[in-house]
């Protein structure tokens, strides 16, 4: 019997020796992987001290280092472009980041809010711009950058495409920004720069008959026709009538890779944003043309109206420009 219980005190502090070896050997990888990792910020410390307290309170089984989440902050960001370029010309290249930021709202899910952020990084510190903030859904926060000239200064510009998704179509708004002046200008809703509720409603439609639909513009002085008899089954008068209620869709729809929100070069060697509204006839379902409104970007590095171009959809899905209305 004596024997039996001087085995299990042995036992007893032999179990209670390995339990402190490991909780011991926990505690030093856990200094190693803090000593190791880059002078990330005070905050990310922090965030690990409180993990691991955290960790010894609630269990005692000691962790993997490996499957130690990650601190917080990082966790909430989302590195979705990054790539070096000599934005503002003085021949050194700065580091360029789109950033995906969950934000700490109550949403969850689909009603998650994000914030889109651009990053600019060289030798004289970081900047920080906050592009867009929104719920990023199916369509996300940022689709496209690219490097423009857009008002003329000589100087590259920052053009970056929001997505978006509407009731039964894509969409794509943008922001712009002039590193050298810090001027920025954001298009996510119509306003007085870019007011595409205002174009569409000037456009009016009225059948002429032969399957042929006038659409007019009385604020620009327009007049064009459609050819609608293209490809349908139903030809008859009375479902042509029913064009007369076609209508411009006051949104940046996406229809096709040229079809969609993009920069354009003109033959002057200018840089345009192109925003292509469709031109609907029966229903959303029944594309029948486009109206196309050109941008180009002033000193003031706000956006202004140059021209319109209306497109009637042909055979084939074959676009004939049947305007070209120049505004400014
Ligand atoms: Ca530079
Ligand atoms: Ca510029």
């Amino acid at each position: 019997m004596k024997k039996l219980i001087i085995v299990f005190i042995i036992t007893a502090l032999m179990l209670s020796l390995i339990s402190c070896g490991k909780s011991n050997e926990v505690k030093t990888s856990a200094n190693k992987e803090q000593n190791s990792s880059s002078d990330n910020s005070v905050k990310n410390d922090v965030q690990q001290d409180k993990d691991s307290e955290d960790s010894q309170v609630t269990s005692a089984t000691p962790k993997d280092p490996q499957t130690t989440p990650k601190p917080l902050e990082d966790k909430n960001v989302e590195v979705l472009k990054q790539e070096n370029i000599d934005i503002d010309g003085d021949k050194k290249t700065e580091k360029i980041e789109i950033l995906k930021i969950k934000q700490d709202s109550e949403g969850s899910g689909e009603n998650r809010e994000y914030e889109g952020k651009l990053r600019i990084t060289d030798d004289n510190g970081t900047e920080d711009l906050t592009f867009i903030k929104k719920q990023a859904g199916l369509a996300g926060v940022y689709s496209n950058i690219e490097y423009n000239d857009l008002d003329g200064d000589g100087v590259l510009d920052i053009f970056i495409e929001i997505p978006e998704v509407g009731s039964s179509f894509t969409m794509s708004y943008f922001f712009i920004y002039n590193p050298k002046t810090k001027s920025s200008y954001k298009f996510v809703e119509d306003n007085q720069y870019i007011n595409l509720r205002n174009l569409a409603d000037s456009f009016s439609f009225d059948y002429v008959g032969s399957g042929t639909l006038e659409i007019a513009s009385s604020r620009f002085g327009y007049k064009g026709r459609l050819n609608i008899s293209d490809g349908r089954q139903d030809t008859s008068e009375e479902m042509f009538l029913g064009y007369n209620r076609s209508w411009v869709e006051p949104v940046p729809i996406e229809m096709g890779a040229d079809s969609r929100l993009m920069l354009v070069r003109t033959h002057e060697g200018k840089t345009e944003i192109k925003i292509p509204m469709c031109i609907f006839g029966l229903a959303t379902a029944d594309i029948i043309g486009e109206v196309d409104a050109y941008y180009t970007v002033d000193n003031s590095f706000k956006p202004v109206l140059k021209r319109l171009e209306i497109i009637d959809y042909g055979k084939d899905n074959k676009l004939n420009i049947i305007g070209n209305i120049k505004v400014n």
